[in-house]
């Protein structure tokens, strides 16, 4: 038997290609240098740098998995997985920037648009020139998004979009903004659109006082007889399975992103312990800090080989949404959990945003409760062992 490497358990440098672990790296470097000195400060004041999309499209960390053609890098979805956890190390809220501009915003116009707003789109979001938002969720229709309230009616030219939604990322600062309604001329089936910033009747106000990711911005987006072409309909999908489809993609981020909140949350538990000394000795030479130190280590790599398997199969065209599920929901609790014990292993430095355990415990509230909260993904899973849907 070999020698055990905690930093890598096991051994997931051996399972990526080349590629994969030099876009790992580059991310790394780009998240340690360019985002973790300003973390610290954006999260205490609550402001979102737009300059950051430009900055991680020039790295080429926006829409990693979409086809080069469109400015994207054509990678596969391991390589994304393995960015959002670079990115999320830093704070759930810069990841959250990405994966919306990636798999909520660029995924939807490169599978379901025309190849007009391929080309309209793509490249310039690639770039960080124009920021992207996800339009689904609505003051009324949360956990159920089948109940939104958003309707499309049919102009003689396109349509006219009335409703208002709630809890968007990116929404005050974005330029591109994928919506979905109820379109009455589709039988009331749920239809994507891509909404330009300007446009008559389209606002965005901050939804303010989140006491959680609070480097990223949210908020509201209100459609007031917003008048669009046809040219805005996402053309090539119908029903919820279009926002779902975005959603499969960017719900994998999470399950990879949240393992690197916790490995972060991990190691710096780790540091404290052996650096803090009470009793005469250090900290982390007692039974039960190694107790935690132990079940954290235990579930970042379950956490992280199941990310990678349900990754591989993706990029096999082999995955099913309820192992994202699995993932998503086992991965934020887990990170949660481990945030809220190394929050605890600081003492009273854990409340200190000096030390920054209790930043990310507090984003993975949120990581928890977005894109399909912890039980919701339970009801997921529990339908798919049963075959009994029980949600209503
Ligand atoms: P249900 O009857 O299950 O399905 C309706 C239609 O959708 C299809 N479908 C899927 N397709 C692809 N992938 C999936 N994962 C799919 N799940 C369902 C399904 O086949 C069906 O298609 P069809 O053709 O037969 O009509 O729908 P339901 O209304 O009973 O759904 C229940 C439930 C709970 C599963 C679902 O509504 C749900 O997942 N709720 C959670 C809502 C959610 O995740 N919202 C996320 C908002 S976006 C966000 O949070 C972004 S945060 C981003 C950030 O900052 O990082
Ligand atoms: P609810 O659906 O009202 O749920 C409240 C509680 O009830 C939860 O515990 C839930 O698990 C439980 N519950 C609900 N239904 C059931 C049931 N059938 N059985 C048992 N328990 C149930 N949305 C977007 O569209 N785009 C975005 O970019 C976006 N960004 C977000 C950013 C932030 C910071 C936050 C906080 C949210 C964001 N969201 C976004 C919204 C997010 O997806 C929703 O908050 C989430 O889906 C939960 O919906 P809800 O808040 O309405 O809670």
């Amino acid at each position: 038997l070999s020698r055990f490497d905690w930093e890598d358990p096991f051994r997931m440098d051996l399972q990526l290609t080349e590629d994969e672990r030099m876009l790992r790296d580059a991310a790394r470097t780009f998240a340690q240098e360019k985002l973790q000195p300003r973390v610290i400060a954006a999260y205490r004041e609550e402001s979102t740098d737009p300059n950051i999309f430009r900055e991680m499209g020039e790295m080429g960390l926006l829409g990693v998995t979409v086809p080069e053609e469109y400015g994207g890098l054509g990678a596969s979805y391991v390589a994304y997985g393995l960015v959002a956890r670079e990115v999320e190390r830093v704070d759930s809220g810069y990841r959250s920037m990405m994966s919306v501009q990636s798999s909520l915003v660029m995924y939807p116009i490169y599978a379901y648009g025309s190849e007009a707003q391929r080309q309209k789109y793509l490249p310039k979001l690639a770039s960080g020139e124009w920021i992207g938002c996800f339009g689904l969720t609505e003051p009324d229709a949360g956990s159920d998004p089948a109940g939104m309230k958003t309707v499309a009616k049919k102009t003689a030219n396109g349509y006219v979009l009335n409703g208002a939604k709630m809890w968007i990322s990116n929404a005050p600062i974005a330029d591109v903004f994928v919506v979905w309604a109820k379109s009455e001329v589709h039988g009331g089936k749920i239809r994507g659109f891509v909404l330009d910033k300007g446009t008559k009747g389209l606002s965005a106000p901050k939804v303010g006082g989140k006491l959680s990711l609070r480097a990223s911005i949210t908020g509201e987006i209100v459609m007031d007889n917003v008048e669009v072409g046809e040219d805005a309909l996402l053309p090539n999908v119908e029903g919820l399975k279009g926002p779902f489809g975005c959603l499969n993609r960017a719900r994998y981020g999470i399950a990879w992103g949240v393992m690197g909140s916790a490995e972060f949350c991990l190691n710096a538990a780790r540091q404290y312990g052996l650096d803090r000394k009470q009793f005469g000795k250090p900290i982390a030479q007692t039974q039960l800090f190694q107790l935690k130190l132990a079940n954290m280590l235990t579930e970042t790599s379950l956490g992280l080989q199941a990310c990678l398997r349900v990754g591989r199969l993706l990029d096999e065209a082999n995955a099913a949404p309820e192992m994202i599920s699995i993932i998503k929901r086992n991965n934020c609790g887990k990170a949660l959990d481990i945030a809220r014990w190394a929050r605890d292993m600081h003492g009273g430095n854990g409340i200190s945003e000096e030390f920054q355990v209790i930043r990310h415990m507090v984003n993975l509230e949120t990581v928890n409760t977005y894109e399909g909260t912890h039980d919701v993904h339970a009801l997921i899973l529990g339908r798919a062992v049963t075959g009994l849907q029980a949600f209503f």
